[in-house]
């Protein structure tokens, strides 16, 4: 590093160049991204053409974004960016919650305008046609992690690809809010919806993110998965997601989401026209 000039001094004055009217956390948190990028760069002796191909890979991850995709989230998650944010953010509120169900990463397919639908309805808007879907008749009860007591009136908002892997927005062939659903849960806290097995499916990696994965020779899959949000007003909203435990990919995640405390399992169900498979999942909040 004898020839580079630009070293700790520089990156100080440009640490300095803050002002006083910037907020304190914002004061904090630039002043070590700085410190932490100026070292990444000289560490690695990263050149033009490095950074040129960096700075490419954002454009086009901006110039990708819309509605239906959002592909700076995806670059985060291969990176794992998302389930660190997601275990700082829960780590914080330790404590209050202490026994709550745990967390995993929203991703990038919520919408936030689902619309609500009754107790025990179903959210297999188009069937799928491979054959592949297997029905699930999901229910449980939220009950308050201190107490033990059920929870009613909480919104629990539920999301799952099909079974050719794609969510509803990606899929012209899919009815919209297909596999999408808000619930609530009634005076005993109880909540029940028809959905499908979950199955593996690829994140989408033609764009940027997929770029990042061939890169470093990885695979873009995910295993089967449920994404759930809950909330109701005096509690943290919970965003998690639960995993077939038979599902491939449990250990190697794509973007790094799995958590044993997340696996369930689905069983066979008797006497009931609208399911082969039961799943009970029962949320503490
Ligand atoms: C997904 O379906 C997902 O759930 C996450 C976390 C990232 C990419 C695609
Ligand atoms: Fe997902």
């Amino acid at each position: 590093m004898s020839n580079i000039k630009l070293g700790d001094d520089f990156t100080k004055a440009v640490i300095a160049a803050t002002g006083p009217k910037a907020d304190p956390r914002v004061r904090t948190v630039f002043a070590s991204l700085i410190r932490h990028l100026h070292d990444f760069t000289r560490e690695n002796q990263i050149t033009v053409d490095e950074w040129t191909r960096a700075v490419a890979l954002m454009n086009r991850a901006g110039q990708m974004s819309n509605e239906k995709r959002n592909e700076g989230q995806l670059v985060c998650d291969v990176l794992g960016l998302e389930s660190l944010v997601d275990n700082i953010t829960n780590s914080l509120l330790v404590g209050e919650s202490y026994e709550a169900t745990a967390t995993a990463i929203l991703g990038p397919f919520y919408r936030d305008d689902t619309p609500a639908i009754p107790n025990d309805a179903s959210i297999v808007l188009t069937p799928p046609k491979d054959g592949k879907g297997e029905n699930v008749y999901m229910h449980g009860i939220v009950t308050d992690a201190a107490t033990g007591k059920p929870i009613p009136g909480a919104k629990i908002d539920i999301w799952q690809c099909s079974t050719n892997g794609m969510y509803e927005q990606q899929d012209p062939d899919q009815a919209e809010w297909n596999l999408r659903g808000k619930l609530t849960t009634d005076e005993n806290g109880y909540y029940g919806v028809y959905c499908i097995r979950p199955v593996p499916y690829p994140i989408p990696y033609d764009g940027p993110a997929g770029d990042l994965l061939q890169l470093l020779d990885r695979h873009p899959w995910r295993p089967g998965h449920i994404h759930l949000l809950i909330g109701i007003n005096g509690y943290a909203p919970l965003t998690t997601q639960i995993f077939d435990r038979t599902s491939k990919y449990l250990i190697d995640d794509s973007v790094f989401a799995v958590k044993d405390e997340l696996l369930v399992d689905f069983k066979p169900i008797q006497n009931n026209p609208k399911a082969e498979l039961e799943l009970v999942y029962d949320v503490k909040l």
